[in-house]
């Protein structure tokens, strides 16, 4: 098994609670000479002062977001950023999709419309449609009222609550993520007080899913424990299970009582298709077992800033969903109380028109269609420079994502000399690339393999 204990501590997510109570209550009862000498640096007075927080030493930037600080820093004319997974135009442009102007503008214009808090769960409708797109239309899971759905704060808030749902009231606390995975996955369940473990997925020889060693760590895993799953186009690696894979997984985690999580923050993005992209999913819902999906709408509807996303916990009855829902409450409202409601507005707006819901396909089809045909463009143009090695799993990989199997050198070597920004695992985003940036990116792929080992 690889795997590697991330958590905090061998202690409980309880007992860690339980002391920094402590903690904080012996704080507040300390002596006055103490309180004098807290104190003294804010007081105003002359002389020396040494910070309260000099200790605290500077942490690294973040692997992706840290990427594009450092982009943004770069004065060059011919920089490109394939860090992050955000979708640009072909001329370059972030993209506000047409239907979600004109969901605005409704909303907008709706003077009816006030600024109340939403329920500690969020919107009713979001709610609801949000499930019926991960689920479909006719899951009898959603008929038979036994999902619970609270929207969140995008995709990492639904991650993030679900963790704190199941360290609190889920009997196993280990959970399996593949390696390598996105890397916020390890922190969000490590300090939610989940043991984080992996299981093997990718295979950097066959640039393919290592099926074999992730059906092996899953049957060595001690029964029950949490697997996380990417429910399409795998970040970073662009490799997803086929059909028959997804019902070997399936088979093997319910003969184990393995409680799949999926994580679904590209639905449509895979393969321009909503339904498809979803299947892995149904799939397992389909068995009538339980799961919990942690939904985004940062990528498919262009939302990235807004925040929206949902946690569905698909349960065996309605009571015991029911149930569920009401601790969810008790996880959300000391976090932040309750969720914004503008994007799960503008969500549901969308959602529940059928003009709309269909003008937004067509959309979310044009984007995929455009990242397939830049790695098709990408491909073509590594092979018309002769480059080195084979390179087609630029076109069979799927997703925002193509791990292009560069080392950390070739990737600082094309930061330094062509400015091309990427995550130094190798990973690049295919929607920041356009038909004009590609020959750029093709010279520079050229140059590091060539001239850097
Ligand atoms: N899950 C996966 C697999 C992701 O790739 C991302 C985003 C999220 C969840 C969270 O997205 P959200 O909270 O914005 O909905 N990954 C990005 C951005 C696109 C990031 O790292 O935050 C990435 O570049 O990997």
């Amino acid at each position: 098994m690889h795997g590697v204990n991330v958590s905090q501590s061998s202690s409980s997510p309880a007992d860690r609670r339980l002391s920094a109570l402590v903690r904080h209550l012996e704080g507040s009862s300390m002596d006055s000479a103490n309180h004098s000498i807290a104190a003294a640096p804010t007081s105003g007075s002359t002389g020396a002062r040494i910070s309260v927080f000099d200790h605290v030493v500077r942490a690294p930037e973040d692997p992706i977001l840290g990427v594009t600080v450092a982009y943004n820093k770069d004065p060059s004319p011919a920089k490109l950023n394939l860090g992050v997974g955000a979708y640009r135009t072909e001329e370059g442009k972030p993209l506000v999709l047409n239907v979600v102007r004109r969901a605005e503008q409704m909303l907008v214009n709706d003077s009816s419309r006030v600024k109340e808090y939403l329920p500690i769960v969020g919107l009713a409708d979001f709610n609801k449609l949000s499930a019926k797109l991960i689920l479909g239309a006719d899951s009898p899971a959603i008929q038979e009222n036994r999902v619970t759905t609270v929207q969140c704060l995008s995709g990492t808030g639904s991650l993030r609550v679900g963790a704190e749902f199941l360290a609190r009231h889920y009997h196993q606390h280990t959970i399996y993520i593949p390696l390598p995975t996105w890397g916020n996955h390890t922190k969000v369940f490590g300090l939610a007080g989940l043991s984080v473990k992996t299981y093997r997925y990718y295979d950097p020889a066959t640039r393919g899913l290592n099926f074999e060693g992730l059906l092996e760590d899953l049957r060595s895993a001690p029964s029950g424990a949490i697997v996380l799953l990417h429910a399409c186009a795998h970040n970073p690696t662009g490799v997803d299970p086929t059909t028959h894979q997804w019902e070997q997984i399936r088979q093997l985690m319910r003969s184990k009582a393995l409680l799949p999580f999926f994580d679904s923050a590209y639905q449509g993005f895979a393969s321009g298709n909503l339904d498809a992209d979803a299947e892995s999913v149904r799939m397992f819902v389909r068995d009538g077992g339980e799961c919990l999906v942690a939904q985004s709408f940062a990528k498919n509807m262009g939302l990235y800033g807004e925040r929206v996303g949902a946690l569905s916990i698909v349960c065996r009855t309605a009571d015991v969903a029911g149930r569920v829902e009401s601790q969810l409450k008790l996880v959300i409202r000391p976090m932040y109380s309750n969720p914004p409601i503008h994007g799960a507005s503008i969500v549901s707006t969308i959602l529940k028109d059928r003009t709309m819901f269909q003008e937004w396909t067509i959309e979310l089809k044009a984007m995929a269609d455009r990242i397939i045909s830049m790695r098709q463009q990408l491909f073509d143009a590594l092979r018309g420079r002769g480059t080195p090695g084979d390179w087609s799993h630029i076109i069979k990989q799927i997703g925002m994502f193509t791990f292009t199997g560069l080392n950390s050198e070739q990737v600082a070597f094309m930061r330094n000399e062509y400015h091309i920004y990427m995550t130094s695992d190798g990973r690049i985003s295919m929607a920041g690339l356009s038909s004009r940036t590609v020959p750029h990116l093709a010279d520079a792929i050229h140059a590091a393999v060539t001239r850097v080992a």
